[in-house]
This record gives C-alpha cells, structure tokens and sequence, in this order.
C-alpha cells in the first residue's frame, strides 16, 4: 500500500491548482498525492486520520495579521480561504506527529504556525540579498546554499553545498520554535529549515518539484519524506494492534 499523503492547493477563480510537477514528484516517490480543498476544512480531523504525510505547496503570500504585523506595501496576493485551510491542515498534522513536507510558501506558513515571521519583501527591506526571484526557467538552479552538518538535509547534500532555484520574494525573519534553519544562501536568507523534534518536518524555500527530474538531490528529498511517510504508517498499525 502507497502512503496517502494530503497537499495544499492554490485557488483561482473556482478552481483547484495543484502544479502537476508535484504530483509527479511525490508519486514517483512512492506516494499518493491527495489534495485538499477548503472544501474539506470542516473534515480536516478525518483527512487527517486517513493520510500518512502532509505536503504545503507553493503559493502566494500569507497575510501578515497570523505573525501580528501589518501589510507591508509590496506585499503581494493573500488568499484569506487558502491561509486558513492550510494553518488548519498543518495543525493537525503537527498534532498527529504527521511527516511534512513544506515547499517555498509552505516553510513561511510553517515558520508561522510556530511562532515566526516572516521578512514580507525581500528586495525592499534587505536590498544587498540576491536575486530570489529568478526569470529563468523553473527547472534552472539560480542560486546556491550551504546546508548545516548536523541535518538531515546533510544526508542529501553530503559535501554541505547545493544549487537550487529560487521564486520567492520573502523569507523567514525570525524563526519558529522548535525549528532549525539548516540551508542558507549567500546573502543570509533561510533556505531550509527542519523540526527538532522525532517527527519528520523538513521545509524548503526552492521548488524541488520543479527539479526532480534532473537533479539527484531533488529526488532524494522526496524519497527522504516517501520513506517517513511509510514509517509513519507502520507506527500507525502498531498503535492500533494491527501489525
Ligand atoms: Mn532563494
């Protein structure tokens, strides 16, 4: 049996948007991707029971009323639906020690959700940062990050250093709790951050969907999260005294 693991969708005009690259990733992981609309908020706690792995996808900006600050004049598109779907889904599975895969807007709702916040626009409130929006094609690695030793990133980038691509125009200003950053960028900016606890949470702020194909570290994150899902499981039974 492949692990059900739930993503976050975008909204547009009516419809569900779930990039088909993440689909191809997570499947080609082992998984089954599952996507949860705020259709679905009221049944959070049931798709919860169901699933054995929660993945936040790419999307616009959160609004900055959930770490207390006031809208910054480049802030960009806020979706009130998709904020409270996706705080609602990853509280739930936080409280379920539920693995989590957080890619780009998911590790800032993530940050969030702990406590954190968020630096609303790169450009204007840190102007010596590289360029984290690039206009090159999504499957281009723009820019490059040292990874901490003692991560489980590590594990997949073992000589410390990566390249990887970049559609972000904010980041983690101060961390969550119970969070490590363990990838930077040159300039500073939080690349990925990691749970400290035993559950498995590892965030993003590059596209590894977009990667995949061609890039055997993008790959590895995948299975990295297809393998804590399928042990997630197995816990699951053994509660239950299925096994
Ligand atoms: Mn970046």
């Amino acid at each position: 049996m492949k692990p059900l693991v739930l993503i976050t969708p975008s909204f547009e005009r009516g419809r569900l948007i779930v990039r088909r690259e993440y689909l191809q990733a997570l499947q080609e992981g082992g998984l089954l991707p599952w996507p949860i609309s705020i259709e679905g908020i009221e049944e959070v706690e049931s798709y919860c029971q169901q699933a054995q792995g929660l993945v936040l996808s790419g999307g616009g900006d959160v609004d900055p009323i959930y770490y207390h600050q006031q809208p910054h004049a480049a802030l960009g598109e806020v979706d009130p639906e998709r904020d409270r779907l996706d705080f609602a889904v990853l509280a739930q599975a936080l409280q379920r020690k539920m693995p989590v895969l957080a890619i780009c807007r998911g590790l800032q709702v993530l940050n969030i959700a702990r406590g954190g916040t968020l630096i609303q626009d790169i450009p204007r409130q840190k102007p010596s940062a590289l360029r984290h929006q690039q206009k090159s094609p999504r499957w281009h690695k723009s820019h490059n990050i040292d990874i901490v030793e003692r991560s489980q990133l590590h594990q997949i980038y073992r000589n410390g250093t990566g390249q990887v691509n970049s559609f972000h125009h904010q980041a983690i200003d101060r961390l969550g709790k119970g969070l490590q950053a363990v990838a930077h960028s040159a300039d500073g900016i939080v690349e990925a951050i990691e749970g400290q606890g035993e559950s498995f949470i590892m965030a993003v702020q590059w596209h590894p969907e977009d990667l995949f194909r061609n890039d055997q570290e993008a790959k590895a994150l995948f299975r990295l999260f297809a393998e804590a899902c399928k042990q997630y499981k197995r816990c699951i039974f053994s509660q239950n005294g299925e096994a």
